[in-house]
């Protein structure tokens, strides 16, 4: 974790590799975290801002969790289920060379099933459903209270799970995230991301949710 006071904090975003590759032709990032990104990107009222690196697995290679995570102020974790042995993996690791990492776990496979998603991959937190709400604010209380202080403030935070006397608790959430929080996805803090080194495909969103109700 980075040692120094200041206002700028490092968050590393990964979509882990998935098993047996990102389909067959092409790596598709999805969009989940290119959100996430823009909504630490706008934040300002908080006391820190971040600064965001996107890293899809599939597309610029396996990070080192030792290596790669020095410096580094928090580690979102995102997972499809083809994706959760890489996570869970990935974030034990983290928090093994960087006990004082924070590591938060959410998407589409941990949302459902946080249980899981504690006893493997040994997360802070995980958030259930959307997250650009709360993810700065979130990320600003992790940063500012230690860990054995924080649950006073946590337990106000809808839409999570974290663990306290080795119990999961869950804090409740309701409606949906406006759809203009987070205007347009965070393509600029992709890594690797240039015209020597082009994404093959992409994807557009403009509905979230279940299309069929
Ligand atoms: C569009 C879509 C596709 C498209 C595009 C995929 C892409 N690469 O973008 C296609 C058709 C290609 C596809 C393929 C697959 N899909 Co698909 N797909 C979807 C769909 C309909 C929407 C996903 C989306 O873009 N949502 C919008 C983004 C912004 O939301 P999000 O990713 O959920 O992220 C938000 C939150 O989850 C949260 N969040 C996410 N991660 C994290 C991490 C942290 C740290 C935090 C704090 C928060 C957080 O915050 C984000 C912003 O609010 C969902 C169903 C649904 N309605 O959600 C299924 C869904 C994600 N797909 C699913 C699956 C299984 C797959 C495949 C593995 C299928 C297969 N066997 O090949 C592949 C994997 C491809 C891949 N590598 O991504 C499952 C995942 C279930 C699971 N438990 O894993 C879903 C949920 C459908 C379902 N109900 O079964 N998919």
């Amino acid at each position: 974790m980075a040692t120094t006071a200041s206002r700028i904090k490092r968050v590393v975003m990964v979509q882990p590799a998935s098993a047996g590759g990102n389909f067959e032709y092409m790596a598709i990032p999805r969009q989940g975290m290119l959100f996430l990104s823009t909504a630490l990107g706008q934040w300002e009222e908080g006391p820190f801002f971040y600064e965001r690196e996107i890293w899809f697995e599939d597309r610029s290679g396996l990070m080192d969790p030792d290596k790669d995570l020095e410096d580094v102020d928090v580690l979102l974790v995102t997972a499809l289920i083809n994706e959760a042995p890489r996570a869970y993996h990935l974030a034990r690791l983290a928090k093994m060379y960087h006990p004082d990492l924070v590591t938060i776990g959410g998407g589409p496979q941990m949302s459902p099933l946080p249980e899981e998603a504690f006893a493997l991959g040994n997360f802070d937190v995980i958030v259930q459903r959307e997250g650009e709400d709360i993810i700065a604010p979130l990320c600003d209380l992790m940063l500012t209270h230690p860990e054995g202080t924080r649950e006073a403030y946590l337990e106000k935070v809808p839409g999570i799970s974290y663990r306290k006397d080795g119990q999961v608790i869950q804090t409740r959430r309701q409606g949906l995230v406006n759809p203009a929080f987070a205007e347009l996805p965070d393509y600029r803090s992709i890594k690797d991301l240039s015209p020597d080194h082009p994404m093959p495909g992409g994807v557009l969103e403009t509905v979230r949710g279940c299309t069929e109700n």
